[in-house]
């Protein structure tokens, strides 16, 4: 059975081929490099819907689409779905990491808290009929470092302490493997909350 992923983050795309071969390796992922719709959605489910269906009325396949993002508790929940652009239009992942430590450099570590949020939708054509939607999150709670360390995964990783870790002991996700941060990320809590829906497909 093939589904569509419609990202053009390619961090993404390797995290969920990842993520699908570990647990749905009957499922084929499949690319998507249609017109990348205007993401214009104020929550992360409006944007992941905006992006699942126009690669599922181009492609006429089930199409996933993730929206995430860094959501920081005493930032109000900022940067949320403005995280791929949080220091200007270019999508610059460092320029988004330094102004986010700067933003935070008065902040003590108790109140450093903060989420990975992944909202992934899910469309699937029906023919005759509406496309059936679905809407899933992951959430992986954590801390934010006051200096980046490692040169693993991509975005916030090299600042984001996931909670859980050994006291005295604990790594940004940049410091993680792949198979480590794909066994626990937001991303793949939230596709654990999509498996019953493919279970479907
Ligand atoms: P697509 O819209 O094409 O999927 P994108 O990167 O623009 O790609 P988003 O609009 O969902 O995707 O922005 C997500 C941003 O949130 C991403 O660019 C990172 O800055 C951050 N982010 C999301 N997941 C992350 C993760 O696992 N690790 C680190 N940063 C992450």
């Amino acid at each position: 059975r093939q589904i569509v992923l419609a990202t053009h983050n390619p961090h993404k795309v390797e995290e969920f081929q990842a993520i699908v071969a570990a647990t749905r390796p009957d499922l084929e992922v499949v690319g998507y490099d249609g017109p990348e719709p205007v993401e214009d959605g104020v929550t992360f489910a409006e944007n992941a819907l905006i992006k699942a269906r126009a690669a599922a009325e181009h492609t006429g396949l089930p199409s996933l689409a993730d929206d995430s993002g860094v959501c920081v508790d005493v930032l109000g929940g900022s940067p949320g779905v403005f995280s791929a652009y949080w220091a200007g239009h270019a999508k610059d992942a460092s320029a988004n990491l330094d102004l986010l430590l700067d933003q935070l450099s008065d902040i003590g570590d108790p109140h450093r808290t903060a989420q990975f949020v992944s909202t992934i939708a899910l469309v699937v054509p029906v023919a005759g009929r509406e496309a059936v939607e679905h809407v899933v999150e992951g959430i992986w709670p954590g801390r934010l470092a006051s200096a980046p360390s490692g040169a693993g995964g991509f975005g916030y990783d090299p600042i984001f302490v996931p909670d859980g870790q050994q006291a005295g002991a604990e790594r940004t996700v940049g410091e993680w493997t792949a198979d480590e941060k794909n066994a626990q990320s937001h991303r793949s809590r939230a596709f654990v909350a999509l498996a019953g829906l493919l279970a479907e497909l």
